[in-house]
């Protein structure tokens, strides 16, 4: 049999969404560990260009970034999962909802890299309206969490955005980057989602360094 093996980091955002997946959709995944975030070569991210990761890879094929390994991996899947992916979304509550969080994603990323591996000045402008947005981007997930849910379809057995939300919140207290008590609405839901086995199976850990 083929391994899906999965380039990312046990403490990467993207990369558990991915995980997440895999398990709820009964494909067997390795995870292969990227210990420097720092390379400039493609090799290093599984051949992703963009220099980013989470990468798939089976036999001599790789899907880059995490929405794309979830596509792959349902395909992969004998499980008849009722997912619910972004283009399903069909009101505007659900369709920001998903914005907000892909944008904090994307935030959450550029202040570890920039702040914490850059070293770079917290104050500079960048990172100050990375983080006012990414707050806004919070606050708004956080007033409208409960319509966006209700606008979620049903039956489902899982959606991208709930798994999305729930490792951005995670990883906030993980990476210790912004205080998540001014958002109590997502501090409780990723409480209540904590407890379900695929997030015990993939909570967030630092890889141990390669021998
Ligand atoms: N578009 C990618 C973004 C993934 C991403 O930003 N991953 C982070 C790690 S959680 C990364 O590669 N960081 C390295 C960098 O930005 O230089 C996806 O959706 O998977």
């Amino acid at each position: 049999m083929t391994t899906n093996e999965i380039l990312g980091r046990s403490s990467s955002l993207y990369t558990r969404v991915a995980l997440i997946f895999a398990h709820e959709l009964g494909v067997p995944v390795e995870l292969v560990p990227i210990h420097d975030m720092t390379g400039f070569e493609p090799a290093v991210y599984g051949g992703n260009p963009a220099l980013k990761l989470p990468t798939l890879r089976r036999g001599g094929s790789q899907v880059f970034g995490a929405e794309n390994i979830c596509r792959a991996l349902a395909d992969r899947s004998d499980r008849n999962l009722r997912i619910v992916w972004p283009e399903q979304l069909r009101e505007d509550v659900s369709r920001n909802a998903q914005e907000m969080v892909a944008h904090a994603m994307a935030a959450q990323v550029q202040l570890v890299i920039g702040i914490v591996i850059g070293q770079l000045p917290p104050e500079n402008i960048y990172f100050v309206k990375g983080r006012r947005g990414f707050e806004g981007a919070l606050r708004w997930l956080d007033t409208n969490l409960a319509d966006a849910l209700r606008a979620l379809p049903t039956p489902r057995d899982l959606s991208l955005f709930e798994v999305m939300l729930f490792c951005l919140i995670e990883h906030l207290v993980f990476r210790d980057t912004l205080p998540i008590t001014p958002y109590p609405k997502l501090a409780a839901f990723a409480a209540e989602l904590s407890a379900r086995p695929w997030a015990q199976a993939t909570a967030y850990k630092f890889d141990a360094p390669s021998a």
